[in-house]
């Protein structure tokens, strides 16, 4: 699949004239070229959008539910070739890309094109004062948009729906590891009736690509998902220009185990929430902390699950690891598992710690799902996000205990709470840092709730009305009578 520049509702090739292979992780071949675009085809995407922004900002809120209803369908109607797009420049099973990001790309669409619907500002009469005050909330005009690997379309739409749904124009940038869906996109929008222009996509890394549109002067808010370090480089690029900045970075999340638990539901949840995406979701509970009353039936049990995790080719159904997203991904995970085979007595690999060949896919890069036994929370691979199919587990005594070590990194996306002692959850949920708390669950969401991390993990909120707030400006007005 060769991919182009989306550009005025139009495919074009970059100005630039640079192009990036692009890998497909299960057999680890290239398989396509996508643009290496630059800040000129950057300005190019950015002059598209505010052509497009007068008209756009104007359209009726009802007019704008209708097309963005429509992307909804259309990407619903396309869901295996999206699937199987995803699934290909990522790595994951396809019945996962199935289950979760495209749908959830299709829900990005559907719940911001009635959210605008319902989307309301507040006066306030000054009593006595003869004097009414009134907020408008405008929409800011070209705003970028930056997504990561991981969940490719289901980032991507997650930050353009409430965009365009509030009345900007976009410049997006996929990352260019998983371009495949981002591309479609293109082809759904304008089928849906999206005028030209309102939606812009463009390819590239993120030094040439990214940066120009972090760095151009007339895109005032960026959204970008990714990674803790490059979100700080973001920040300040972006900070002397006063740009708006919606940061979701990394994260490192706690999963608390109390004894009083419900044992099953929880290892099932618990094998999910460590591997899914082979662990590259940035929600992952990549640090199991398990009471000690029960730590070491958690222990079997958890790593005889594990084992049983089958590592396979994304197209085949039994898979429940794909591949991890590329090469240097993978070079990367393997770091930290040598880190923790050099270091034997700060770390037991419990199970994995090993490359999978996949036979016909041996170029492929399939990592086995590994747990490792820490004894310390202060140790490296539990301070540093590695974002593969990797846990780390190790025992507490009380809730203290529970907390010091949830707590104790410079992270705060998520956490994970079992137990059905109701004092206690409504104790721990006031205390962890973290900017979502799931309690005998995982990953369960409801698109009305701000979504987003503390700490290292980012600053701004993307769900619910707050990205519609993010992506508007108020404007207050006051009237004497
Ligand atoms: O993220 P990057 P990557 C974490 C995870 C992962 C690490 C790096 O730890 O290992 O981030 O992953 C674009 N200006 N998460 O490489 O580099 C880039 O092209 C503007 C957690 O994917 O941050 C891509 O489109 N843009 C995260 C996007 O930023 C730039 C999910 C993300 O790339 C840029 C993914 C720049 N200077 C990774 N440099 C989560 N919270 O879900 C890069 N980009």
């Amino acid at each position: 699949m060769d991919i182009k520049n989306f550009i005025n509702n139009e495919e074009q090739i970059p100005l630039s004239g640079f192009w990036l292979d692009n890998y497909e992780p299960a057999s680890g071949t290239i398989y396509g070229e996508i643009p290496n675009s630059n800040e000129d085809d950057v300005e190019k995407a950015y002059q598209a959008a505010k052509a497009a922004f007068p008209s756009w900002s104007n359209t009726s809120i009802d007019e704008r539910s209708k097309i963005m209803l429509r992307i909804a369908d259309l990407i619903e109607e396309n869901l295996g070739a999206l699937a199987a797009a995803e699934s290909r420049d990522n790595g994951k099973p396809v019945w996962l890309a199935q289950a979760v990001d495209i749908p959830r790309a299709s829900s990005n669409f559907r719940f911001y094109g009635h959210a605008i619907t319902q989307y309301a500002t507040k006066a306030h009469e000054s009593v006595g004062k003869n004097t009414m005050n009134y907020t408008i909330r405008k929409p800011i005009g070209v705003v970028g948009c930056i997504s990561p690997w991981n969940l490719p379309l289901y980032l991507f739409t997650w930050k353009i729906a409430p965009a365009i749904a509030a009345g900007n124009c976009v410049v997006a940038k996929p990352s260019e590891v998983t371009p495949a869906t981002a591309y479609l996109l293109g082809e759904i929008v304008e089928k849906a009736g999206l005028p030209a222009g309102v939606l812009n996509i463009v390819h590239g890394n993120g030094a040439s690509c990214g940066q120009a549109i972090v760095a151009h002067p007339d895109i005032k808010a960026i959204s970008f998902t990714g990674g803790t370090t490059t979100g700080a480089h973001i920040a300040r690029t972006a900070a002397p220009m006063f740009k708006k900045l919606s940061l979701e970075l990394g994260g490192k999340n706690p999963n608390l185990i109390f004894a009083d638990c419900d044992y099953d539901k929880m290892l099932d949840t618990t094998v999910r929430s460590s591997f899914a995406n082979q662990g590259q979701i940035c929600l992952c509970g990549s640090r199991i902390f398990v009471q000690q009353e029960i730590y070491e039936r958690f222990k079997t049990d958890f790593v005889d699950r594990v084992k049983n995790l089958r590592v396979g080719h994304p197209d085949q159904s039994s898979t429940k690891v794909g591949a991890v997203v590329s090469a240097g991904h993978r070079e990367k995970i393997e770091e930290y598992l040598a880190f923790a085979k050099a270091e034997p007595e700060n770390y037991r690999i419990l199970t994995g710690g090993n490359r999978v060949i996949v036979k016909e896919y041996e170029k492929g890069y399939y990592l086995e799902p590994t747990v490792i036994e820490v004894s310390s929370n202060d140790c490296k691979l539990n301070q540093e996000e590695i974002f593969g199919p990797v846990v780390t587990i190790m025992p507490f005594t009380d809730e203290a205990h529970a907390l010091e070590l949830a707590n104790g990194t410079k992270y705060g996306l998520s956490a994970t709470l079992w137990t059905n002692d109701l004092s206690r959850t409504m104790r721990m949920t006031q205390e962890i840092e973290a900017g979502i708390v799931w309690v005998n669950t995982w990953l369960n969401r409801d698109l009305r709730t701000p979504f987003g991390g503390v700490k290292d993990s980012g600053v701004g909120r993307e769900g619910g009305f707050e990205a519609l707030d993010f992506f508007t400006e108020p404007k207050n007005v006051c009237i004497e009578y």
